[in-house]
């Protein structure tokens, strides 16, 4: 261990620490997040479906994280947990509402401590970043191609690809920066967020390829609760002809076009080898997750191309040593598992968030953990790698012992899981629960229905063993640690029957967002 910590706290004091010569020492901070990319469509983690060359690398030189998880599993909480280091219900962002900027965010932390801070791509909170010397965000979701973006000086737009766009910031960011001191860089994407348009090369690499099926694309959700049943995120049902990329026909104009696009087509009309074909049933669920599987992997891929040339430049600009880079997204995502697309319930697919952590000198390459690691955590490993001590209002816990190989003891066994937006997108019960190293207990609320897993012997989670009189002594023991952590987490039921009002998407200009789909 070295001395950085006790150094940090005394110099921060006196507000000496940039003349320190061994300022540039501390460690630089890349986090890249993607935007709902699964860990299961990466290598890395055994993707049966595609291959990550560079976010392999990340896990080959550094660390690979087998059981990261999300505390609030969409885009916007994760975003403000990730800058709090608290729950929803503490940081007042549960669901899309803006983000009270206001409050301590570990950007601020690590900007007063001396780093040069700065935030390039989706920030998805509604309000403008706080405790970055640059920053340069989508507004709201943004778009693929020719996004707009929102900077402290106004609106512009960039020519190009957004996945390469918002890399070529982020080197920007880097290259710009003040030599003298530390960097702190979140380089967040908006792939492979639907609707999951890609370039035309990383459509080419898909196009004509069969994705294998998940075994669980058409779960018959016996035994669980209503919520699945109700769920609108089935590929069956509610992928749209957009999200499908199917070309209107050409008579129709706007705003019929739109409504054309928006609809669930439960009967497509393609082309096969020159003859016209009519699907439906069980040809049409196939086909539908061919188109959505082709075209979010190749989303996928493309942000793998740029973390290659990330990290390329990086070794370039001989700063690879001394920064940290870190890999993951903002929520798990289901691809077509339990016959879903999409994120928000606490099955392990949308729970689960890929971590990939390189810290050259630290962290043992080729290291793989499996504690129990959250977003929660984000902040606080950040403050630490800075050689920081956390505010004690942060409620996770730095994972800089796990990259150091080193698992403590009283490392955490559990975790309090919750959900709020209900009603939402895509209809998805509000529910909480918790996940231990064997179990999950779930609980949908409004409807008084319960689900519980073992995570050991079913891990595809098909099997609710709620009812099951041979469990109720797991049931028991789960439920009683639901209320513990619950109660440890402070989790009073705020924001269960009231949710603040929906606040974050800033329309861009018209001009921007006019984007056809490609044909299908
Ligand atoms: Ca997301």
């Amino acid at each position: 261990m070295s001395i950085q910590p006790f150094l940090a706290i005394t110099l921060i004091g006196l507000g000496t620490f940039a003349a320190l010569g061994a300022e540039a020492q501390r460690p630089n901070i890349v986090f890249i997040m993607t935007d709902d990319h699964a860990a299961h469509a990466i290598s890395a983690y055994g993707s049966k479906v595609n291959q990550t060359p560079h976010m392999d690398r990340l896990g080959r030189e550094g660390m690979r994280f087998d059981r990261a998880f999300v505390v609030n599993s969409i885009c916007t909480p994760s975003r403000a947990t990730l800058l709090t280091g608290k729950y929803s219900h503490l940081n007042g962002t549960p669901v899309f509402n803006r983000f009270d900027g206001s409050q301590p965010t570990v950007a601020k932390m690590l900007q007063a401590a001396g780093y040069h801070t700065g935030m390039v791509g989706k920030w998805h909170l509604g309000s403008d970043p706080t405790g970055f010397d640059h920053w340069i965000i989508l507004p709201g979701q943004g778009v693929y191609n020719n996004p707009a973006f929102i900077t402290a000086r106004g609106w512009q737009t960039n020519q190009g690809y957004v996945t390469d766009v918002i890399t070529d910031m982020g080197i920007e960011f880097i290259e710009r920066r003040p030599k003298d001191k530390p960097f702190f860089l979140m380089l967040h994407h908006k792939a492979p967020h639907r609707e999951w348009t890609p370039t035309e090369k990383h459509r080419a690499i898909f196009a004509n390829r069969t994705i294998p099926e998940p075994s669980t694309l058409r779960d018959d959700y016996s035994t669980r609760a209503d919520a699945l049943r109700e769920n609108e995120q089935t590929i069956a049902r509610d992928l749209t002809r957009r999200d499908l990329k199917l070309t209107p026909p050409p008579e129709l104009k706007p705003p019929n076009r739109m409504a054309w696009l928006n609809e669930k087509p439960m009967q497509v009309e393609i082309v096969l080898n020159g003859e016209k074909r009519t699907l439906s049933g069980d040809a049409l669920v196939k086909w539908k997750y061919q188109r959505y599987m082709q075209d979010y992997l190749a989303c996928v891929q493309s942000v793998d191309d740029n973390i290659g040339r990330l990290l390329d430049w990086l070794d370039a600009r001989g700063l690879a040593a001394n920064t940290v880079v870190i890999y993951t997204t903002d929520n798990g995502f289901f691809l077509g598992d339990h016959g879903m697309y999409d994120k928000r319930f606490m099955y392990e697919e949308s729970l689960r968030i890929p971590l990939l952590v390189r810290w050259p000198g630290v962290i043992k390459p080729g290291s793989v953990s499996d504690a129990l690691v959250l977003n929660l955590d984000f902040p606080e490993t950040f403050l630490e790698i800075a050689g920081m001590k956390a505010p004690k209002e942060m409620q996770g816990r730095s994972f800089v012992p796990l990259l150091r190989g080193r698992e403590p003891r009283t490392w955490r066994e559990s975790f309090y899981y919750r959900y709020y937006h209900d009603p939402g997108h895509h209809n998805t019960r509000a529910h909480y629960g918790v996940r231990t190293e064997t179990h999950k207990l779930i609980y949908y609320w409004k409807k008084d229905q319960w689900e519980m897993f073992d995570l050991v012997h079913d891990p595809n989670e098909l099997r609710n063993l709620y009812h099951d009189p041979a469990q109720q002594r797991t049931v028991t023991k789960l439920k009683a640690e639901l209320a513990r952590l619950k109660k440890q987490v402070r989790d009073d039921d705020a924001y269960a029957n009231e949710l603040p009002p929906d606040g974050v998407d800033r329309e861009p200009p018209r001009r921007d967002v006019a984007q056809s789909p490609p044909g299908a």
